[in-house]
């Protein structure tokens, strides 16, 4: 088949045609939704060219391969940065100009593929850019859920409202290839039987229960400067039995479709919780046919090669993204002992030379435990399983170390009422590296979570690797003026794949010029999100004003509550204020953005506590606009390519030990946005790159948190007398009233009978005199200019392209393939 050609004429007419043919619309009545569908199919037959040379050229060299196993993608829209990375955007603009439409509004067509809660998932969409990007032999395995992230709306009186995202309506989703020839089957409940084998050997056998079978669907995800394109295949479930006659027959068409929308319930709906668990029987399905149905898939490939079973080490590695595909450790060891017929020893040899895990929390209520009752109820062979490699791990254990407690506490199964099967011990018992994703983070690892773990297995086993996000949606893609000017400056586009070039920046950070161009760019940033925000909220903001963003998941950890009970203070100081001294106020807009889980009742009431602030606020003609509050609903990923670039300052202010990595701290400073952060992930190693000068840090260290907690356990919470103010004036009503007043109340609680966890008192001065660093350095423009230069030049370091490459040289042990050269 010939290329496709990427001149206007033909790229035109390859619109039109999918117009007619695969949409079956008329040319003379197209509206924007169609045409983007159909540019958006006309892009894919592009991107297909590439993946299918990807493909075999990967197949032809048959290299180790890397499978990034997530339960989440948090993905976000394609098409721009498909065009992007084609280097057709141009070109594009032009052909659809002169069908009489705009690229822009056609790229607002499209819905977010929100297959993920927060940074976990986007930190997986950010690797798979990378992998593709830099040509590893990578694979994506997730989950095509059919409602993504719930859709947030903020009703009246401020509360979030859920709404389900049923992404693939009836628009039909042209950035993913059914692929109805590859499916598998995956079994559920049934029971353990011994059987002989054809070696005559005795085997257990996981016997009867329910089927249901796994369809794969295939995502392009394109790389930046290459023919390479990636994949991420994601398992839709499907019944195995299509229609029951006889019940159909019998006048009950209800039961004759029962079975199918059972089966296709199991990937119906993504958990929405981030960094909490939530035990339910369907999530556990749920992680066991997503990692049965990928290790099927990784078999069948390997077995194509013609290799014998000692060396699927060396042909596979798989990461397991978190916990949650941990199940694939007794996955591999079932099949390869009860199917394939291996003795254990040589199974777990190789099982544990296959997985890798990547930790992303340490925050106890979510690590992942399941009940043993209904993990032995669900997947009795793997219960089995699970019971013999914990037996085997605690034998090797006692052997060095008798002490009971520390066999207890190593046990990978918790002595509980019921039983729970401890599964980040598993995750680390099964594999051969554990890594951390920030360098504070990763030393918790070590001398908390697995503590024991590591005086077992020693230190080398649990690495860090610290998180990087992808400079093309981040910065090229989501920042065009900002883009065009490093090109520029640095002579080319080079540093889109070497982000260490933008240390090239620095010596323009005091070029006055350059700084002109600098903040101009920044404004522009700001009156786009301005006009966002009348266009959608119908508040004015001016976009001259200090722009000051918390956008990320609602949790108490986070502690917008800080942000907000800190918003009020300054509301509070500003009413105070003389007409002369306001002259010297730094106006503020204050940007909140994120969903809270829906079942968690704290994030609920900081939300509805921010609304009702700005309610109050945005509408108080005595403070002369000098501040301004508002909540973005519904944050997402292409939300969050408007919002990053806008900020001038950004809020990471979880209490120090709490936050794992962070990963929006990362793309804001790369933006040129300043940041207020606790010394906490990520936070700390972004201040090692671009200077402690350059970034806003205060609070109270990981190491002193501890001290306090036990302190307010003994001796009760002393409020911080600002703090007390603050309290009081929500408790007066000032903020909707005294009945608005009173559903506070819990919340205020949580600071005060609840021993105040999360230290908002503890750290509220220092917030405060942070935020007050903040408005003086605001006004100095020169000063500010060179801080956001120095900010943008010192992230190269942070760069997904960085993150994967450590992933590959030290866990997965992979090397690029040379797609051009292989596929000729
Ligand atoms: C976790 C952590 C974040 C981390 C992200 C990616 O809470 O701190 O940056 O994973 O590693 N649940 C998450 O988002």
């Amino acid at each position: 088949m010939a290329p496709k050609k990427n001149d206007k004429a033909s790229i035109k007419k390859d619109i039109v045609q999918h117009s007619v043919e695969t949409l079956c619309r008329n040319p003379y009545n197209l509206d924007k939704l169609a045409v983007y569908q159909a540019t958006a199919y006309s892009v894919r037959d592009r991107l297909l060219e590439d993946w299918n040379m990807t493909q075999e050229a990967i197949h032809k060299e048959n290299p180790k391969r890397c499978y990034y196993l997530s339960m989440e993608f948090l993905i976000g829209r394609a098409l721009d940065n498909a065009l992007h990375c084609l280097e057709v955007k141009d070109v594009y603009k032009e052909s659809v100009k002169d069908l009489g439409f705009n690229l822009e509004d056609l790229l607002q067509q499209e819905r977010d593929a929100a297959l993920g809660n927060g940074g976990l998932g986007r930190l997986a969409a950010c690797y798979m850019d990378a992998a593709a990007t830099l040509d590893y032999p990578t694979w994506g395995y997730g989950l095509r859920y059919q409602y993504g992230i719930f859709k947030q709306l903020i009703n009246s009186d401020g509360y979030q409202i859920e709404m389900p995202d049923y992404w693939l309506d009836s628009n039909g989703n042209p950035w993913e290839f059914p692929r109805n020839d590859v499916r598998y089957e995956v079994q559920f409940y049934g029971y353990v039987a011994t059987k002989v084998n054809e070696k005559g050997e005795s085997r257990m056998s996981w016997e009867g229960g329910d089927r249901v079978q796994a369809m794969a669907y295939d995502v392009p995800i394109p790389g930046f400067d290459t023919k390479g394109c990636g994949n991420i295949r994601l398992w839709a479930s499907k019944s195995l039995k299509t229609f029951d006659f006889a019940s159909f027959n019998d006048g009950d068409y209800d039961r004759s479709v029962a079975d199918q929308k059972n089966a296709e319930n199991l990937t119906s709906v993504l958990y929405p919780n981030d960094n909490h668990l939530v035990g339910k029987e369907l999530r556990l399905k749920q992680e066991y046919f997503f990692v049965s149905a990928s290790l099927q898939d990784i078999i069948h490939r390997f077995k194509r090669s013609n290799c014998a079973w000692k060396d699927f080490p060396d042909k596979v590695a798989v990461q397991l993204n978190d916990t949650h595909p941990t199940l694939a450790i007794p996955e591999l060891q079932r099949i390869l002992v009860d199917i394939e017929g291996l003795d254990w020893d040589a199974a777990w040899d190789i099982v544990t030379r296959v997985f890798a895990f990547t930790n992303h929390t340490v925050l106890p209520e979510a690590l992942e435990c399941w009940s043993v009752p209904m993990m032995e109820h669900i997947l009795p062979r793997h219960m089995q399983i699970v019971y013999d490699i914990n037996l085997f791990f605690l034998q090797k254990v006692e052997k060095m170390n008798s002490d009971r407690g520390l066999l207890n506490r190593v046990s990978i199964i918790e002595e509980s009422n019921p039983q729970q099967v401890r599964m980040a011990y598993l995750a680390v018992v099964g594999s051969h590296t554990v890594n951390g994703v920030a360098a504070l983070h990763s030393d918790l690892v070590k001398t908390e979570l697995f503590k024991d773990f590591v005086s077992y297995y020693g230190p080398e086993k649990f690495i860090n690797i610290t998180n990087g996000i992808t400079p093309r949606r981040w910065l090229y893609q989501a920042n065009p003026d900002l883009r065009d000017l490093i090109t520029e400056t640095l002579g080319g586009n080079h540093w889109v794949t070497h982000l260490d070039d933008l240390k090239g920046l620095t010596k323009y950070a005091d070029d006055a010029d350059f700084q002109a161009k600098w903040m101009n760019i920044k404004l522009k940033n700001k009156v786009r999100l301005a006009s966002w925000i009348k266009a959608n909220l119908d508040i004015t903001v001016d976009p001259r004003s200090l722009f000051d963003i918390q956008v990320k998941r609602i949790h108490e950890y986070k502690r917008q509550f800080m942000n907000i009970l800190g918003v009020i203070y300054r509301y509070k100081n500003l009413q105070l204020l003389s007409a002369e001294e306001r002259k010297d106020v730094t106006p503020r807009v204050v940007i909140f953005g994120g969903k809270s889980a829906p079942g968690y009742y704290v994030a609920k009431m900081v939300i509805k506590l921010i609304n009702t602030v700005a309610q109050v606020v945005n509408n108080d003609d005595s403070i002369d606009g000098l501040l301004k509050v508002v909540y973005i609903p519904d944050y997402n990923v292409s939300l969050a390519e408007i919002i990053v670039p806008a900020s001038d300052i950004s809020q990471h202010i979880s209490t120090a030990g709490t936050e794992a990595a962070g990963t929006s701290n990362m793309k804001f400073v790369l933006n040129g946005g300043l940041i207020l952060g606790t010394v906490d992930g990520a936070n700390i190693e972004i201040r090692d790159e671009i200077g402690e000068e350059n970034i806003f840090m205060f609070g109270t260290l990981a190491d002193k948190v501890a001290d306090i907690r036990h302190q307010q356990k003994y001796h009760g919470v002393e409020i911080d007398p600002n703090l007390q103010v603050v309290l009081q004036s929500i408790q007066s009503g000032e903020f909707g009233g005294p009945e608005t007043a009173s559903v506070f109340g819990p919340l205020i609680n949580t600071l005060t009978y609840g021993g105040d966890y999360y230290l908002i008192s503890a750290d509220f001065e220092k917030y405060l005199d942070a935020q007050d660093k903040v408005d003086e350095t605001y006004k100095d423009t020169a000063a500010w200019a060179k801080k956001s230069i120095l900010c943008t030049a010192g992230m190269g370091f942070f760069s997904s392209d960085r993150a994967t490459r450590e992933y590959a040289d030290k866990i997965w042990n992979i090397k690029p393939v040379n797609i051009k050269e292989a596929a000729v």
